[in-house]
């Protein structure tokens, strides 16, 4: 053995994030990783892809994290494409996290006198038990729950039943106890060396991660239905490298005229705001300087036109 040889064997595996919408799984996966490969909102619904995420930790092996959109019930026809989405990444992982929020649970709690997950957890739940997956709960958002204690019973109870191999508080947020849960996972994988070389971050191409920090300023930018009824597109993705220049030209699509009226706001001034943001972000992640160029169209009813729906791999 040399000395670079790590003394045990690496485990590696996919890790599926599941659970409903808005517990945070896009904010931990980019937490383990250290880069914000999924946008993240305060508003539910924001994940609509699959989305890889690898981390290599040199001494253990690899989590190849599988972030999902929310698991939720819907008559929308994007809607329900993203929570079929999210059932399906789990016919392809080793090893599931559902994610919960602490303080909904707590709130649930002493409402309903009952130490079990709610109807929607229960849902998701009785998904991973049907496929017999191998699952570790997450109780995520324990910097909103003041009385933590109040949460040992339901992990306990969790992972006495067996549904859990383990039950693990976290705060995607702060980051405490992410240590706690990557050891918990590691435990959990097959010992099958790298799955990916050790540069490996994500699985989606530039152009989608573009798209992708643009729609998230203009979801945390806008209200009601408008953020739900935007899909954005990169037109153009050009890497000038005598200019150490990135020009990046995106279609925010809408659903109505209104809608995109909401969206340039008065005198252009939202879209613009929209596009500095985004900008910000996307030389931060490019680490190159960026020139944004956006443009709004309205495309009646996208998020139920299976065409549509397939260009942006939401179906
Ligand atoms: N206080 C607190 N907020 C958190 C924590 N984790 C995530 N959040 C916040 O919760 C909101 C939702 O986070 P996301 O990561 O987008 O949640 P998600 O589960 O990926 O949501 P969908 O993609 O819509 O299914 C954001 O405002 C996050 O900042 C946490 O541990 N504590
Ligand atoms: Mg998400």
């Amino acid at each position: 053995m040399s000395e670079s040889t790590p003394s045990s064997p690496l485990s590696s595996g996919f890790v599926a994030l599941v659970g409903k919408p808005n517990v945070g799984k896009s904010t931990l996966m980019n937490a383990i990783l250290g880069v914000k490969v999924a946008i993240t909102t305060s508003k539910p619904q924001t994940t609509r892809n699959r989305i890889l995420g690898v981390q290599t930790f040199p001494e253990k092996g690899q989590l190849c994290f599988v972030d999902t959109p929310g698991i939720h019930r819907s008559k929308r026809r994007l809607n329900r494409a993203m929570t079929d989405t999210a059932l399906r990444s789990l016919e392809e992982v080793d090893l599931v996290c559902h994610i919960v929020d602490a303080a909904e649970i707590v709130e649930w709690q002493k409402e309903s006198g009952r130490l079990e997950l709610p109807p929607p957890e229960r849902f998701v739940m009785d998904q991973l038990v049907d496929r017999e997956l191998e699952a570790v709960l997450v109780v995520n958002k324990i910097d909103l729950v003041d009385d933590k204690l109040r949460l040992l019973p339901l992990i306990e109870t969790m992972t006495e039943t067996n549904d859990y191999h383990d039950a693990v508080p976290t705060s995607a947020l702060t980051g405490e106890n992410l240590d706690r849960l990557v050891d918990v996972l590691f435990t959990n994988l097959p010992e099958q060396g790298m799955l990916f070389p050790e540069e490996m971050l994500t699985d989606k191409a530039e152009r989608f991660i573009a798209a992708e920090f643009v729609r998230e300023k203009v979801m945390e930018k806008t209200r009601r239905e408008v953020p739900y009824s935007v899909a954005v597109e990169v037109e153009t993705f050009r890497d000038d490298p005598r200019r150490d220049l990135l020009e990046i030209a995106v279609v925010i699509h809408v659903e109505k005229e209104g809608q995109k009226g909401i969206i340039i706001g008065k005198k252009g001034s939202r879209l613009k705001e929209i596009g500095v943001e985004a900008r910000k972000e996307l030389e931060g992640f490019f680490g190159k300087q960026v020139y944004l160029e956006t443009f709004v169209r309205v495309e009646p009813l996208w998020s139920e036109d299976p065409g549509f729906l397939r260009r942006f791999d939401y179906e």
